[in-house]
């Protein structure tokens, strides 16, 4: 552990490329707690040099030498300066962690919610996550966006949490610590990165089979491009399928077979919730909660069949021909 911290110190290069970086944080609650875990680590590191000079000292100090005449040195039977101090600093220690714990605590999770604040609601499924806006209207899964936000005139977004099966847990290092996704419980964190990018994390509680692949994918965007984020999400891509005969095909195929029954497609029949929601699939940049690049030939390959690139994924192969397959592979592509 020792040798990992000091290892993993000595090399900030090699850590400031990794997207989960816990070193860097990007956004405030993600940054309370990194200046917690400094103190923390500064203290226990000052308690540990200080315990461990003294012990070296003592060691190398009072060592036996040749010329020592007596087997045992000098006893010394109680000292009440000695004990209080090693009773009182270490209470004054704890005292002092436990007050700044505390203060990150509150910090964090009272928060006050400014008006500008997004709510999103996110659902943790095996082994993908639903996003919804409720005050948008919008459903979307496994790549979660949200708006930069200015520390002048915050809009950090809300997420409040739950599980459709087992507890997942969402973490992504560099914006906030970790929150579970419970069952039959709501628990609620918020984010607020001032810098746009892409946020990395992974579902951190073992959650079946495919946990390691259900990665977590936050884009912030600045203000501009999340509104037309927006926009685009609120649309029903309908009329995406004019002039196009194959994805028809594909689009009636898709209501024909069980697809509809799993999955939704805002403006058809296809209302299933049990898989994630396919309305803007082609707006996404990777399937499957984040493993795999959306590409036609990575979707063609996941619907024909799901177990080759996620085993023990919930979507069942279909066994659908190939002429089928295409059909629906250009029909999800033109759902933007
Ligand atoms: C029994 C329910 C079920 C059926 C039937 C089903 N799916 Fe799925 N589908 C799922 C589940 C569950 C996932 C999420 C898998 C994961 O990521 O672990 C999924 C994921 C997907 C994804 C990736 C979505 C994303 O956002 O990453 C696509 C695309 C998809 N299904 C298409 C289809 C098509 C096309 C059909 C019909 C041929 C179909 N599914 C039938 C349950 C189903
Ligand atoms: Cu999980």
């Amino acid at each position: 552990m020792v040798l990992g911290c000091f290892a993993l110190l000595s090399c900030p290069s090699a850590l400031a490329s990794s997207p989960t970086n816990i070193f860097d944080p990007a956004a405030t609650p993600a940054r309370s707690i990194f200046s917690l875990s400094m103190l923390v680590l500064s203290v226990t590191l000052a308690i540990f040099l200080i315990v461990g000079g003294l012990l070296v000292y003592a060691l190398i100090r009072f060592r036996q030498r040749p010329s020592d005449t007596e087997h045992e040195p000098a006893q010394i039977y109680g000292s009440n300066q000695i004990e209080l101090s090693w009773t009182v600093i270490p209470i004054l220690i704890v005292v002092m962690l436990f007050l700044s714990t505390t203060r990150v605590i509150w910090e964090t999770e009272a928060a006050n919610k400014p008006v500008g604040a997004l709510d999103v609601i996110a659902i943790g499924h095996q082994f993908w996550w639903e996003y919804r806006y409720p005050k948008l209207g919008i459903v979307t899964a496994n790549e979660l966006h949200i708006p930069t936000s200015d520390p002048r005139d915050p809009t950090p977004t809300y997420l409040e949490m739950s599980s459709a099966d087992v507890a997942h847990s969402f973490w992504i290092p560099r914006l906030a610590g970790k929150t579970d996704l419970i069952p039959n419980r709501t628990n609620t964190m918020w984010i607020d990165p001032p810098e746009a990018g892409l946020y990395l994390g992974q579902c951190v509680q073992y959650c079946g089979t495919q946990h390691a692949k259900m990665l977590l994918r936050v884009y912030a965007d600045s203000p501009a491009e999340f509104a037309a984020w927006t926009r685009k999400q609120q649309q029903i891509p309908d009329d995406n399928i004019v002039g196009n005969p194959l994805a028809q095909e594909g689009k009636a195929t898709f209501l024909r077979t069980a697809c509809m029954s799993c999955h939704t497609v805002a403006g058809t029949s296809a209302t299933g919730r049990f898989g994630p929601d396919l309305t803007h699939l082609a707006s996404r940049e990777t399937i499957a909660s984040g493993p795999i690049e959306n590409t036609p030939g990575n979707l063609r390959r996941w619907i024909e069949d799901p177990e080759s690139m996620k085993p023990g994924s919930l979507m069942p192969a279909m066994h659908l021909n190939d002429r089928d397959l295409d059909a629906i592979t250009a029909y999800l592509t033109t759902l933007h």
